[in-house]
């Protein structure tokens, strides 16, 4: 059996988008779903405190845009601080979201919050272990041909550890995406997966939407493991069917007293259902009202509901479908999307 003094233990989460449908000033009233993301991103931090974790590690996006405003970023760097001043290190891997730099602040001057702001290794004694985390951030253009570069600029190999993390931001072949499990395979910005170094134990990323692990079996027969922990909430319908969370990682000597990945759990986290509403082609504006109220009875109170078939309905129909419409027909606990191309009729509607 293992005692707590000797095992290393992680919390990784990634892609909380945080100010995802959160604008400072709103022009229409309605539900957001900005607060969601940030209360599940608040579940995990607190879990982490709860089960005195060793380490937790963000593997990027941790908003969900290059420009945040900046009552955003107070938000969420207050929190950080918040959860660092228990002392326990939380490692950040900025993500393509963020431009692979996350907005400038005194906050992060924490000693307790680190940033992969460049390719390094950072170190730690924690859990009775040698732990390095090697990491750079999300490299957005030509990762595939630099990856081999990037890991040796870290250098990971400069010091001995008992457990070695690589940490990124990115799209690593074989990695699955979207309702028909589209898999990355080739392209300049995916990391071939004969190019994950095997003297890592794990590989942390980010960037992948939906929670994987990828188990890579090298020609020596090593496995090493690549973890995606997915985004903390459903980012747009392509993730409607996807169960949200983060993982648990234990790390554990052997007898021999060589550490191994022990233990890895997915902790699913809460998140609304989201209800896609076909829209009948012959529905006729003076109709709009009816067919709203039909979707206020049968789609969960709290649903995230997208319309599709704009193009089929005439423009009077999408019309009809004005926000004040809206907030009268449907419960102020659902929310709507409206893509850009619903009021013109160019449709499909995107949720992001
Ligand atoms: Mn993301």
């Amino acid at each position: 059996m293992t005692s707590r003094s000797s095992s290393f233990q992680l919390l990784f989460l990634a892609d909380t988008h945080l100010g995802f449908d959160q604008p400072v000033r709103p022009r229409v009233k309605r539900r957001r779903r900005g607060p969601d993301f940030f209360a599940n991103f608040r579940r995990v931090l607190a879990a982490a405190l709860e089960q005195q974790v060793d380490l937790v590690l963000h593997g990027g996006d941790l908003f969900f845009r290059s420009r945040v405003p900046e009552t955003i970023v107070d938000q969420a760097y207050r929190e950080l601080l918040a959860f660092a001043d228990h002392g326990i290190p939380l490692v950040i891997v900025p993500g393509n979201h963020e431009r692979s730099r996350l907005p400038t602040s005194l906050f992060l001057q924490h000693p307790k919050i680190h940033v992969f702001d460049a390719p390094r290794t950072l170190r730690f004694g924690l859990g009775g272990a040698r732990v390095a985390l090697a990491g750079f951030p999300s490299v957005r253009r030509n990762v595939r041909a630099d990856f081999r570069q990037l890991v040796a600029a870290t250098g990971w190999s400069d010091a001995p550890a008992d457990i070695r993390l690589l940490c990124l931001h990115q799209t690593i072949e074989g990695a699955t995406v979207g309702p028909t499990g589209y898999t990355f395979r080739t392209g300049h910005d995916v990391i071939r997966q004969r190019d994950l170094p095997a003297s890592f134990h794990t590989v942390l990323a980010g960037h992948i939407h939906r929670h994987q692990v990828l188990s890579l079996e090298e020609d020596g027969g090593c496995l090493l493991p690549v973890i995606y922990p997915g985004s903390t909430e459903r980012t747009s319908f392509a993730e409607a069917d996807e169960t949200k969370g983060y993982c648990r990682l234990v790390f554990a000597p052997s007898r021999g007293g060589d550490w191994s990945l022990d233990r890895s759990e997915f902790v699913p986290l809460p998140s609304r259902p989201m209800v896609t509403v076909e829209l009948p082609a012959r529905l006729a504006p003076s109709g709009v009202e009816a067919f709203l109220a039909d979707v206020a009875r049968n789609a969960p109170a709290d649903a995230i509901v997208r319309f599709t078939g704009s193009q089929t309905v005439s423009p009077e129909t999408r019309r009809a479908f004005g926000s004040a419409r809206l907030a009268d027909c449907l419960p102020s606990s659902m929310n709507v999307q409206l893509g850009s191309g619903f009021f013109d009729g160019r449709g499909p509607e995107r949720a992001t």
